[in-house]
């Protein structure tokens, strides 16, 4: 169980949802598997052991009277008043106005979409409503100065919810649907294949990318290392050297190619990610059109060496990527850039893209966990970019391309260091000169889920 009190509140719209998870106050889209959840318990509800109470009160009526309530919709008044065991329920069999003057204790509220008119709580009075919980889809409520407290969940999917009294909301765990994938690192029996091993070869040429091993059954491990010097230049490992939860995270390191061992013909070290698995039994590749949303953690250790900020400069390098599975550049990936993450974007076509000036996401705080949340509508003109951090909304992009005109699917998540800059020698020295001997980061409580309203099922946590 959690709790927090919140005061004043304005809600409005059909789109939108308020919880506390906490200590983030969390804002995000209608659920409609949480809304089938809730709807059930109450259907449950009231085949056991609560009665229904359906408002049939005449224009600005009182609660408090046996006339307005019937136990059936659009009925005939004369039942009892809804009480502790009970759910008061507004639908259309009345939309009229409804005033609660004294102190009112439910089971459950449920206002559905039917219902177009007011009910107001007045001020001083304290609105407690039980485990059944708080459930708005149409129809306006107005705290007048009157204290609520909800014993269940709380749930706006639609109408219109003001109040300027106290808003104390409890909720009942693990009321979120679980996410598709997850990983926390804790399983000693993943990796589920050793790392390739190449031995340096001072004549090499080729890409110097190694042979994919898999990491889990989600992730393959996906490096290039020079073809010139050993595969030790790179680590994805479990590390208990860092953790946001349990005691593993995922420790990514890579080091530049030495000047002195330069591939001839080949290229030099770039690369330490876990990538998309082709027979993942979770698919990484949105179809356009579809939501998914991302949840994460990163972790930049102290002795983490800023580059001068410049996003025109070459000391920057990608975390995550969202990788599509076909030629050209991820279309949305999380770049560091000085001392900042940024989200950087292309458009156009997947083999022509253009790149798009990065919006800032955070600064980067060294030697703390950092929680990212993303919500991602994959679509071609009306796609959707927003991304929390440690529970504030940091960004909100609406109608961009979020997947490229030539491609059918957005991109699978693709975390871990990827120095595209480092196949540059110039690059690669202008990083030793800037202090940069290698980059280390740690990433813990990786969570994916397709659907609407994700945010609870994807915010990393213990
Ligand atoms: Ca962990």
């Amino acid at each position: 169980m959690v709790k927090g009190i919140f005061s004043p509140l304005e809600v409005s719209g059909n789109f939108f949802q308020r919880k506390y998870k906490k200590s983030s106050l969390v804002h995000s889209g209608g659920n409609r598997k949480m809304h089938c959840l809730i709807f059930l318990f109450l259907v449950i509800n009231f085949s056991s052991r609560a009665a229904n109470r359906y408002w049939v009160g005449p224009s600005s009526s009182s609660w408090h009277s046996t006339s307005n309530w019937s136990n059936t919709s659009g009925g005939s008044g004369g039942f009892s008043i809804p009480a502790s065991t009970d759910v008061a329920i507004f639908d259309g069999g009345s939309t009229a106005n409804c005033a609660i003057n004294s102190g009112v204790e439910v089971l459950g509220i449920l206002i559905n979409n039917g219902y177009t008119g007011t009910i107001t709580l007045s001020g001083g009075v304290s609105l407690v409503i039980n485990s059944s919980g708080f459930e708005q889809t149409g129809g306006t409520f107005t705290g007048s100065g009157g204290d609520m407290y909800v014993q269940g969940p709380f749930d706006l999917v639609g109408g219109l919810f003001t109040t300027t009294g106290i808003l104390d909301v409890e909720m009942v765990g693990n009321s979120a649907p679980p996410p598709d994938i997850y990983m926390g690192f804790e399983d000693p029996s993943e990796p589920l294949e050793p790392p390739f091993y190449r031995p340096a070869n001072p004549n090499g040429t080729g890409n110097g990318c190694l042979e994919t091993t898999t990491w889990n059954v989600y992730y393959v491990r996906d490096v290039c290392i020079s073809p010139t010097v050993d595969v030790n230049h790179y680590a994805i490992e479990r590390s208990t050297q860092q953790k946001r939860s349990g005691s593993h995270s995922l420790r990514f390191y890579l080091k530049p190619t030495p000047l002195n061992q330069w591939p001839g013909g080949g290229e030099a070290t770039h690369r330490a990610e876990l990538g998309p698995k082709y027979n993942s039994p979770v698919a990484h590749y949105p179809a356009a059109g579809e939501e998914v949303w991302y949840g994460l953690s990163y972790y930049f250790p102290n002795d983490f060496v800023f580059a001068p900020e410049n996003i025109e400069n070459d000391i920057r390098f990608v975390i995550a990527q969202w990788q599509h599975g076909s030629p050209g550049s991820s279309i949305i990936a999380l770049e560091v850039i000085g001392d900042e993450i940024m989200l950087q974007r292309q458009t156009g076509n997947s083999t022509s893209s253009t790149w798009v000036t990065p919006d800032t996401i955070t600064t980067i705080t060294r030697g703390q966990w950092m929680d990212m949340v993303f919500r991602v509508r994959w679509s071609r003109t009306g796609g959707i970019v927003q991304c929390w951090v440690n529970g504030q909304q940091k960004l909100n992009l609406n109608n961009v391309q979020t997947v490229y005109n030539n491609l059918s699917n957005g991109g699978g998540l693709k975390p871990g260091i990827y120095y595209w800059r480092w196949k540059d020698q110039q690059s690669v020295q202008n990083t030793l000169n800037a202090g940069i001997t290698h980059r280390e980061i740690f990433i813990d409580e990786i969570r994916q889920y397709k659907g609407t309203n994700g945010y609870q099922s994807v915010a990393p946590g213990g």
